[in-house]
């Protein structure tokens, strides 16, 4: 039989693979300046991490990932988290559209925001049923 603390860590889920991406900002609107943002955000996050991850990039904006070939990119490599790093409020839906395809792949995996918006708009986004964590 499991102690508490047995059945504690039992529920801990081990993480092996994270994905960090930035979502084509496409998928939200195009009838704006398309900005080609540089994932140094990801790359930083990715070298505090990647010693104790197993860590891979879906940049999906810089390479114009259509939704289906991001959703595609997830299922490749079978993250156990996915930071969806997005800057401004005014492409914040563009997160959120990344949020539910992550979902969609598999409803298990950890999906987390981060970058300025979610900073800006914490108490909005902590109502997203779908984001585990910001
Ligand atoms: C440089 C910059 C730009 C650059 C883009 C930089 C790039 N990546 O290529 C350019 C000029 C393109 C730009 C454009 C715009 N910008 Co700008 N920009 C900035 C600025 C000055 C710095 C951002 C930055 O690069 N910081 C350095 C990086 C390393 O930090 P970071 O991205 O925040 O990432 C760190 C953390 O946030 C966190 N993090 C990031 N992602 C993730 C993900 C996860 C999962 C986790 C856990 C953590 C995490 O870890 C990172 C490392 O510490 C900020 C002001 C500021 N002080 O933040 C404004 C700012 C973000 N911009 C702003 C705005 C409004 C815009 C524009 C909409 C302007 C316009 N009207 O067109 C556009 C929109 C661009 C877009 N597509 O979203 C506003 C956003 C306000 C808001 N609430 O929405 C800000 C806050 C300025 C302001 N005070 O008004 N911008």
């Amino acid at each position: 039989m499991m102690n508490n603390s047995t059945q504690e860590r039992s529920r801990v889920r081990k993480i092996n693979k994270v994905v960090l991406s930035i979502p084509n900002l496409r998928w939200h609107k195009t009838d704006f300046t398309v900005w080609t943002l540089h994932p140094y955000n990801l790359c930083l996050l990715s070298a505090m991490i990647q010693e104790e991850y197993d860590v891979a990039i879906v940049d999906a904006n810089i390479d114009n990932l259509s939704r289906n070939e991001f959703v595609i990119a997830i299922q490749r490599e079978k993250p156990d988290v996915v930071g969806i790093s997005i800057l401004t409020n005014e492409y914040g839906e563009a997160g959120h559209i990344a949020v539910k395809l992550v979902k969609d792949v598999n409803s298990n995996i950890v999906t987390v925001m981060g970058g300025a918006m979610p900073q800006c708009l914490i108490r909005r986004l902590s109502k997203i049923r779908m984001l585990t964590m910001l």
